[in-house]
């Protein structure tokens, strides 16, 4: 454990995070700064809300963190960002919030990364630990920071934590040892943050890192990255795989565990096949931390799917829309795509991270047409030119994507949100886009009843 004594603290970022890391710090005792590159925030209700911390909003200098002894880092951040580059290299710990969790939190962790499905796994494991009567505390990436759910507890530890984590949060952690964990899957995503996709794939391997002998990772069947576990790590940890011929697989429609049937696949109330996967992995991570099977099968057959993943909004004209605004990368949309029988009308583009989009042209071809905006807009025109019919719509907003699907949608077919993009370049963030999606299918829906 860390003694926070009158430390020289650096807090890099004042998002969700930053203030956690802040509150838990000061806790602690130790002398903190606070730091984040944009000028725009309020740096004085900052001041009146943490009275003693130094605040510091705006462009960085390059040595802005050699005077201290660690910097923690938001994950928003990048340690390729040239001040927190130089202090690594300076020899001064950069720990991210998910190191000081580990560093403190008593409870067993079960712990989720992957490129897609984390939120609904995270979320469907928490479903299973309550169902089974578990004090469990959920978060991390999913929304509420690692450290508010030691910071809530009032004394006393949750049974069981189970965290949402990013590869970002995994690059600033070092000694985090979950008792069960999973790599959902890996496909390219965070180009931009990582440098490349080998940094990307080894942020993620991270979680791994400390397991050891009775502890238990879960892993995809069939994933070129994951297949072999990196030669660092302990040969003591439980491998337990899902996938066709695996420890947890579909067969006959079915949900079977260790050749056991759980529960037919049509009594999961999320689509698709890569939710099946979801519910695999989630069952495996349950079983490994000691939840009863009842509990997992009641959860499962409750859940309903969390917003913006692959989520029916209305039908307008015969035509149905779903807001798959979390689909945030090539991996996820090309998944949402398969999931869907169509034939689809797609709304594509965002900021792509620096992935390369050109795989999405194989499913788009025979569908009913693209819809596309946003930075990659250019990119994906080129790429998509002649496979399909395509509309342009530069930046001038969802209500204009969407009426562009609707003139595109025949009766019967489907319109798919998921833009293989994140939605930074032209929203808050993906639950906007979702909702301005939403807003403009239901106003399309009303105008078609009126
Ligand atoms: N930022 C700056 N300058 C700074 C600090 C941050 O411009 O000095 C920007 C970042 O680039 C980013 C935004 O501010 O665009 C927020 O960054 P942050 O690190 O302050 O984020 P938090 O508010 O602390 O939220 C973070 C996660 N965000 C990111 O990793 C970008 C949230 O995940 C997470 O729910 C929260 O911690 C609690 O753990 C969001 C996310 O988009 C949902 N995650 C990515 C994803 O899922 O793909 C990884
Ligand atoms: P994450 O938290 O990793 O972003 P979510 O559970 O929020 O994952 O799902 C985000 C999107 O990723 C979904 O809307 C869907 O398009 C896609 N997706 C979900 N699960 C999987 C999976 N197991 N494999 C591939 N894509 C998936």
């Amino acid at each position: 454990k860390t003694d926070w004594r009158a430390r020289k603290m650096a807090i890099a970022g004042a998002g969700k995070t930053g203030e956690s890391l802040l509150r838990f710090a000061l806790a602690r005792g130790a002398d903190c700064s606070l730091w984040d590159t944009r000028a725009t925030l309020d740096a004085q209700a900052w001041r009146e809300r943490y009275p003693g911390v130094q605040i510091h909003f705006g462009d960085w200098p390059e040595d802005a963190f050699l005077p201290y002894e660690h910097v923690l880092c938001s994950p928003g951040l990048s340690p390729l960002t040239p001040a927190l580059a130089a202090a690594r290299r300076a020899g001064i710990p950069l720990w991210g919030d998910i190191e000081l969790f580990a560093q403190e939190a008593q409870g067993p962790v079960i712990a989720i990364t992957g490129s897609n499905g984390k939120s609904t796994v995270t979320t469907l494991v928490g479903e299973m630990a309550r169902a089974a009567g578990m004090q469990v505390a959920v978060g991390g990436n999913l929304g509420t920071p690692a450290l508010e759910l030691l910071l809530q507890e009032g004394g006393t530890e949750p049974e069981l934590y189970v965290l949402e984590l990013s590869s970002f949060q995994l690059e600033y952690c070092e000694s985090l040892r979950p008792r069960a964990a999973t790599i959902l899957n890996i496909s390219a995503d965070h180009l931009d943050w990582h440098g490349d996709f080998a940094r990307y794939v080894a942020a993620k391997w991270r979680i791994a890192r400390c397991m050891g002998a009775g502890d238990t990772l879960v892993l995809p069947g069939q994933d070129a990255e994951l297949q072999r576990l990196p030669s660092e790590f302990s040969t003591q940890v439980t491998v337990r795989r899902f996938g066709p011929g695996a420890a947890g697989e579909i067969v006959d429609g079915q949900i079977v565990i260790d050749g056991k049937v759980l529960l037919p696949v049509n009594e999961l109330r999320i689509p698709g096949r890569h939710n099946q996967e979801n519910a695999l992995a989630a069952t495996l991570l349950a079983r490994a931390a000691g939840i009863p099977q009842a509990a997992i099968r009641q959860a499962l057959q409750n859940f309903t799917g969390l917003p913006h993943r692959l989520q029916w909004v209305a039908t307008a004209d015969g035509v149905d829309y779903f807001d798959d605004s979390k689909g945030t990368n090539l991996g996820a949309s090309l998944r949402a795509i398969e999931a869907l029988s169509g034939p689809l009308v797609l709304i594509l583009g965002g900021d792509a991270k620096g992935a390369d989009l050109e795989p999405l042209t194989a499913a788009c071809v025979g569908q009913r047409g693209a819809v596309l905006l946003g930075n990659s807009e250019e990119e994906l025109a080129r790429i998509l030119a002649g496979k399909l019919p395509i509309r342009r719509t530069g930046r001038s907003g969802m209500a204009e994507c969407v009426r562009q699907a609707a003139a595109l949608a025949r009766p019967g077919d489907q319109v798919l949100l998921s833009p293989a993009c994140a939605s930074l370049d032209m929203f808050q963030d993906y639950h906007d886009r979702g909702q301005q999606f939403a807003a403009a299918v239901h106003a399309l829906a009303g105008a078609s009843h009126a």
